[in-house]
């Protein structure tokens, strides 16, 4: 369908006639008393924002449309006249110059302006490394994106179409070909070379030893926490040993379970060595932790992990930011379901002091309720075993 079949066609009219009255009445409902209440009053914000955007590009359009009409028909009678009509290779010129300098503007500005949002101070030990990553390729980025703009609309600019200029046709050139495809290469091999170093250096960051173990369990929607007791050992998972009481499905035959605790908050002790073990008992979550430059996905069936050293303490941040409320958060970072934004748990970082006084006051992971079901935990008879899996089984 060509242009002017689609500009004339009746459907076109008429959704376009939809859109007008929509964005009409919803400027018009915007003005009225709030009256609904205000949940009401966010969803018809929404749609006034919608309508309101869509009606404003339709009229700037038409405005373009217009403008160009009247310059053609200007141009026409200039050229009836026998005069000079306008020279629209030096309007498409100077209208590129202009972006050019319009655009850089509003880089510049976005950089300034929202550059400054994007990420918080480093609170763990890798998290410079990643930062100085994250900084080189914004960097060499940048350096191409100024290059290649200032070359694509200055030369749509300086080499305008002229009558003291012929065009040249350039069909084929290999210098180039090459220097356009090397180029690119050699830089993103750099930046590849550079990210995998990185990567690696901060999966060795720590030793194994000496490790603080968390077991961080994501289901929809929320992340459950578990950290060993005295011993130091989180007792293994068996996802069919799952039971109402034994959310987490621990396996107490291993009696390094027995002591093992639950807690709300994610406890740090600060310059401490913490591997966290992620797993996940639905669908895929994602353990984000900005503030310590930790992302880590949570698959089903596929333990992960991340190890790092917090580096600095919740008090510490709290004067650095200057504020009061100031609060570490772990975060889903993969739309999991409706309420994925419910999954959010507060990240504690605390001296060794205050670590091993808030351990020492939680509740053990086997309650009185859980003892029960395991009659003691001591020696499980295997028909328990077999009844909780085919109680997970009917679940299912
Ligand atoms: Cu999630």
């Amino acid at each position: 369908m060509g242009f002017k079949h689609l500009i004339n066609s009746k459907k076109t009219l008429s959704l376009l006639a939809a859109f007008v009255l929509l964005g009409t009445n919803q400027l018009m409902a915007q003005a009225a008393p709030a009256a609904a209440d205000t949940a009401a009053a966010d969803k018809s914000a929404m749609w006034t924002g919608v309508a309101y955007y869509v009606l404003l590009f339709l009229v700037a359009s038409f405005c373009v449309a217009i403008l160009g009409k009247i310059l053609r028909v200007f141009d026409l009678t200039q050229k009836m006249q026998g005069k000079k009509g306008i020279n629209w290779s030096s309007v498409m010129g100077v209208c590129c110059a202009i972006f050019l300098v319009v655009g850089m503007y509003g880089a510049y500005w976005s950089l300034t302006v929202q550059g400054s949002m994007s990420l918080p101070e480093a609170a763990s030990a890798h998290g410079g490394a990643i930062d100085n990553m994250f900084t080189t390729t914004t960097i060499l980025t940048l350096i191409v994106f100024v290059v290649t703009q200032i070359l694509l609309f200055g030369f749509a600019f300086v080499y305008r179409g002229s009558d003291k200029r012929k065009a040249y046709f350039l069909p084929h050139n290999n210098t180039i070909e090459k220097i356009w495809t090397i180029v690119p290469a050699v830089v993103l091999t750099i930046l590849v070379v550079f990210g995998f170093f990185t990567w690696q250096k901060v999966e060795n960051s720590t030793e194994q030893k000496g490790d603080l173990n968390i077991d961080v369990t994501g289901h929809q929607f929320a992340w459950e926490l578990r950290y060993p007791g005295a011993d130091g050992k989180l007792g293994p998972l068996n996802f069919r040993l799952t039971t109402p009481a034994n959310k987490l499905g621990v396996d107490f035959k291993d009696r390094s379970s027995f002591d093992d605790l639950s807690a709300d908050t994610l406890v740090l002790p600060v310059h401490q060595s913490v591997r966290l073990n992620i797993h996940a008992q639905d669908v895929i979550h994602s353990v984000y932790m900005p503030h310590f430059r930790l992302q880590q996905n949570a698959v089903p069936g596929l333990p992960t992990f991340f190890k790092f050293v917090p580096t600095i303490t919740t008090a510490e941040m709290k004067r650095k930011t200057d504020n009061p409320n100031f609060e570490y958060l772990l975060y889903c970072n993969k739309i999991c379901g409706g309420a994925h934004y419910n999954m959010q748990k507060v990240v504690r970082v605390v001296s060794q002091a205050e670590y091993q006084e808030w351990i020492s006051k939680q509740k053990p992971y086997l309650s009185d309720q859980l003892k029960k079901e395991l009659h003691l935990a001591d020696a499980r008879p295997a028909g328990q075993v077999k009844a909780a899996s085919n109680r997970l089984a009917l679940n299912n």
